[in-house]
């Protein structure tokens, strides 16, 4: 397990090099974002470094359930993979900052098969503990097309769905996730990457249970592995402005003005 140091990348601009068309729009976005609001955090991760450890620093979690966790970015995206340990599970999640309400968004580019439960995951506190792991997840599993916002227990031993519905991905696109929190208020989109401004799947739920945690990605198999590649994730901490919604608003719809991610 790595236990790296939280470290947040800049609390009032994105450090994020323009290093595409794609980085720059987020870039912008997030600039004029800030310009209207003072000390708020973001974090943009692209990959494009090729690692986890540094702009952003992830912590990974893992929690001791056996399983071999890998956490790769060589790729320029990153692909968080875990085999089933001995209690039966596959399971790895990788975090970066603290939030209370939160914008946090991800591509997802590729996903393996099974009854594995992958997605975003916020408020989360526990994450280097022993079956510790408690907040918020936006999932999905595969072999059966549920999407959930669960309110997670440690790690899953307890826990609630505020929402679920079924929408089975078809594993020859890519899908961009965002996962809204305000005050108890949460929702959770999932858009079609070149398919439209309309969400293929919309859930909201309300729940007070968790408040504060980190921001992040999870996923967990019961007796099957976990296998799932984001890119371009993107946490941002709103404040209730016009011009932070607006913005929110541009945030969320950004996948209707891109094309298509290229590599998978
Ligand atoms: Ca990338
Ligand atoms: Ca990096």
């Amino acid at each position: 397990m790595k236990s790296a140091t939280l470290k947040r990348t800049n609390p009032q601009t994105s450090t994020a090099p323009c290093r595409s068309s794609l980085a720059c729009i987020v870039a912008i976005a997030v600039a004029a974002f800030c310009a209207q609001t003072v000390a708020y955090a973001d974090i943009f991760d692209d990959f494009t470094d090729g690692n986890d450890t540094a702009s952003p620093t992830w912590t990974h979690s893992d929690v001791g359930l056996g399983g071999v966790q890998t956490y790769d970015a060589s790729g320029q995206n990153y692909h968080l993979s875990a085999t089933v340990g001995g209690y039966g599970f596959s399971y790895l999640g990788s975090f970066v900052d603290p939030a209370s309400d939160f914008m946090i968004s991800c591509d997802v580019l590729s996903w393996g098969a099974g009854g594995q439960k992958f997605g975003i995951y916020a408020r989360a506190t526990g994450i280097n503990t022993f079956l510790g792991v408690s907040g918020y997840h936006f999932s999905y599993e595969p072999d059966n097309g549920q999407v959930l916002i669960r309110r997670m227990t440690s790690a899953n031993q307890a826990g609630s769905n505020r929402a679920s519905t079924t929408y089975f991905l078809d594993n020859s696109k890519q899908y961009h996730f965002v996962f809204w929190g305000s005050g108890s208020y949460l929702e959770g989109d999932i858009y079609e990457i070149g398919g439209g401004g309309t969400p293929v799947v919309r859930l909201t739920a309300t729940d007070t249970v968790y408040t504060t945690g980190l921001s992040g990605v999870l996923g967990f198999g019961l007796g099957a592995n976990t296998d799932f590649t984001i890119d371009n994730f993107l946490m941002v901490i709103p404040e209730p402005a016009t011009s932070s919604l607006l913005l929110l608003g541009f945030l969320a719809g950004w996948p209707v003005l891109r094309r298509r991610a290229g590599s998978k």
